[in-house]
């Protein structure tokens, strides 16, 4: 059911990316109309794909107070634990505006200012994840953006899913829409007569959003697109096989795209790993999917040492990466790259996927070579700030002529000139 190979013969499987040239064409018309009409199109479309005529697009109020009726209690108390243990940790990134002043009557600086609108897609359907309400909405206030505006798909009825609402609501969210698809994210980036145009969509989705998302971007900002999720467990003989099964089919069952991997040097543990995941698998719920992930995307794969392992965990550069192995703190400098780090027997990803407090959105198939989960500074811009003394003009002046005219550029040379005359009485 899933493969155990030598890490000498194991190459991840990725898709082409390029095979949806008819729904780009589809999201391309779709973002022209809503474009060119507005509230109407988003109506039409809402109508046409979620089943829905819609009158008012916001979310009614109505919603949000039986929403609460529809959870339990202890499901209100976990989110509000999960929602400060979010923002306590988003805090600690938060950076100030710096300013460098010199000895010649300089100040040079940094503005670090929120973006002023955001607008955060959430998927319907069996993907509507509470918890993705919280990772993408709490980085930007924690951040200070101002306005903050949700949109979600609605069922047939006009309806979405009471978690989601709680979610929404316990964060303080005002101004949240029940639309969702290429037309949401076109009202976001173009604006409609009832929802203004937004600076950045974040929030994953369909690929009719995450090309709809591509298609806006340059319009407006946009977070990563997220692939499938993908989780890399590296075990040694001090690991409990059960536990990483466990967690390996803890993002199994998200996706038959995920992937879950189990780097090991040790062969027996390969041995236990597989057969603790064949019992574990026979009881969930989700086995379905969680097969198709392990038998497509799956595997465990036996390395010479740990060394290897490592190597190959750095070379994968997984979204999710668990260190079950003695000792392991001591390893974390040997990570270069990994979404997020979970270190020793009591770190499962399920604790960061909902509680811990580092955000969940991470970069997947292998771009976390380059990036990083979603943070307070995706939501935030800065500005360089250049406040130049007379001492410090007059006295590099001469330089910044000579590189002007390097590059031919006899205006700018006359610019800096010019200043000189008047205030060195050259
Ligand atoms: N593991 C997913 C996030 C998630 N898990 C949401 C449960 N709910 C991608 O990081
Ligand atoms: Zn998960």
């Amino acid at each position: 059911m899933i493969q155990v190979v030598q890490a000498a013969d194991f190459s991840l499987k990725r898709e082409d990316s390029d095979v949806y040239e008819t729904e780009r064409t589809a999201v391309k018309e779709i973002l022209t109309r809503v474009q060119a009409d507005g509230d109407a199109a988003v109506r039409a479309y809402t109508a046409r794909f979620d089943g829905v005529e819609l009158e008012d697009l916001r979310i009614p109020e109505q919603q949000f107070a039986d929403a609460y009726n529809q959870v339990s209690e202890e499901f209100v108390t976990a989110l509000r634990a999960a929602i400060q243990n979010i923002r306590r940790y988003h805090e600690a990134q938060k950076r100030p505006s710096w300013m460098l002043p010199d000895e010649e009557g300089s100040v040079l600086g940094q503005i670090i200012r929120p973006l002023k609108r955001v607008g955060v897609y959430v998927p319907g359907g069996r993907a509507a994840y509470p918890s993705s309400v919280l990772m993408n909405v709490i980085p930007a206030q924690v951040a200070g953006v101002p306005e903050i505006v949700l949109v979600t798909p609605p069922d047939r009825e006009g309806m979405l899913n009471p978690g989601v609402l709680v979610a929404i609501k316990e964060l303080g969210i005002t101004e949240a829409y029940r639309i969702g698809g290429a037309q949401a994210v076109g009202a976001l980036a173009y604006g409609t007569e009832t929802i203004g145009a937004v600076d950045k969509i974040v929030g994953p989705g369909n690929i009719y959003v995450a090309l709809a998302k591509q298609a806006v971007f340059g319009q407006v900002a946009i977070d990563m697109i997220a692939g499938p999720s993908e989780i890399l467990v590296i075990a040694d003989d001090h690991a409990d096989p059960d536990y990483v099964a466990a967690d390996m089919l803890s993002q199994a069952e998200h996706d038959p795209m995920a992937a879950a991997i189990c780097v090991t040097p040790s062969a027996d543990m390969a041995v236990q790993v597989a057969k603790s995941l064949a019992e574990q698998l026979e009881k969930l719920p989700r086995r379905e999917i969680a097969e198709e992930s392990l038998r497509n995307y799956g595997a465990i794969v036996v390395t010479q040492d740990l060394d290897e392992a490592i190597a190959l965990s750095n070379r994968l550069a997984p979204e999710h990466l668990e260190l079950m192995i003695e000792d392991a703190l001591s390893y974390l400098g040997r990570i270069e790259n990994a979404g997020a780090i979970f270190v020793g027997r009591y770190s499962s990803e399920p604790v960061g996927d909902y509680f811990a407090g580092p955000n969940h959105v991470l970069p997947t198939s292998g771009t976390a070579r380059f990036s990083s989960p979603l943070n307070v500074d995706d939501f935030v811009k800065k500005s360089s700030v250049i406040h130049y003394g007379k001492q410090a003009l007059l006295n590099n002046g001469d330089k910044i002529i000579t590189l002007a005219e390097a590059e031919g550029l006899s205006a700018h040379a006359n610019a800096i000139r010019i200043r000189l005359e008047k205030e060195g009485g050259r």
